[in-house]
């Protein structure tokens, strides 16, 4: 595995974003660009918190010291969550995970804003991330583009780029979760069990408050949340996204019905190359796991886009 440092970038403008970062869908962690967001100040009242909020019911996670091991309390009022999070439990901490509490509190959308507001189109409803201390998620994608902005405490992020997916053995996509890679954790990895994985690139950095990490669509992420924390995710889709977005129902539904050319029809039209890509490769991971290596190449020539070639022929011949 090779490492690679997230770039950083002090109050970008627009154009620079689109041109550097969005166009060619590489991460950045943004900096200067929410030091106005009343969050991060106001926010650090427990007292305000409770007040503005302190009703929703948000989904709400435990897990243990000792093992790490996870329970799921399941959704629970705010304030009731503030009190195991603020109460220095020695044995657990608590985590309140992908909370769309904005919609259920309009007074807490006050405290901040969007970034890049005019080029980040169909944003769906804003998620809250809550902590009391150390949590490591496990390592996964989501097929929207995301601004993960830190308001308290800090983030690690491990990425990796789509183009390494094949390392990270996706499930097959009628499979349950399969968005989430069988290697739980980067740092761990059994190379016995998962040799492939060596062939990655991992882009690591962190987040402090008032910065924002942009994880474009489909890279793989491991989040690892330290201290006390608070954090937003905006989750959007640039144009075009939502036509492929569609069709990758549709694609995962044919290939849970095995039908196979109405897959191929669907991949050739999705116009998104990276998506395409992607799809594709699993789409041929899945013939070739079949026993059927030579109809995968033959797909690789007839489906991939250049840039994916060469790693699917080398995913092929191990
Ligand atoms: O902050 C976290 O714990 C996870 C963030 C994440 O995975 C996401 O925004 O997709």
């Amino acid at each position: 595995m090779e490492k690679q440092a997230i770039p950083r970038q002090h109050q970008l403008t627009e154009d620079i974003f689109i041109k550097e970062y969005l166009e060619p869908q590489r991460p950045v962690i943004l900096t200067g660009m929410i030091d106005d967001w009343r969050a991060l100040t106001s926010w650090q009242d427990v007292n305000h918190l409770k007040e503005v909020a302190g009703t929703a019911k948000v989904p709400f996670l435990t897990s243990f010291k000792s093992d790490g091991s996870e329970e799921d309390m399941g959704d629970t009022p705010f304030s009731e969550c503030l009190d195991y999070i603020f109460s220095d439990d020695e044995e657990k901490t608590y985590y309140i995970h992908e909370a769309p509490i904005a919609l259920q509190c309009p007074h807490l959308a006050e405290d901040f804003h969007i970034v890049f507001p005019q080029i980040s189109h169909d944003v769906l409803p804003l998620m809250f991330w809550m902590g009391s201390g150390y949590r490591v998620g496990n390592v996964h994608w989501d097929y929207s583009h995301n601004f993960l902005c830190q308001v308290s405490g800090k983030k690690t992020v491990h990425l990796f780029s789509p183009f390494d997916s094949l390392w990270l053995y996706p499930p097959n996509p009628h499979e349950d979760r399969p968005h989430y890679s069988p290697i739980d954790s980067y740092a761990e990895v059994d190379l016995n069990t998962y040799p492939l994985f060596k062939n990655t690139t991992c882009w690591e950095g962190s987040i402090e408050p008032g910065e924002v990490l942009f994880m474009p669509s489909m890279w793989w992420h491991q989040v690892c949340s330290e201290g006390r924390s608070m954090a937003i995710s905006h989750f959007w889709h640039s144009p075009g996204m939502w036509d492929d977005h569609r069709r990758l129902h549709r694609y995962v539904e044919h290939l849970a019905d095995d039908a196979r050319d109405a897959t191929l029809e669907t991949l050739e039209t999705i116009v998104a190359p990276r998506l395409q890509g992607l799809l594709s490769a699993f789409f041929i991971r899945l013939v070739a796991s079949e026993g059927q290596k030579d109809e995968a190449l033959r797909l690789t020539g007839q489906l991939l886009p250049n840039e994916w070639k060469p790693i699917v022929e080398q995913y092929l011949e191990v």
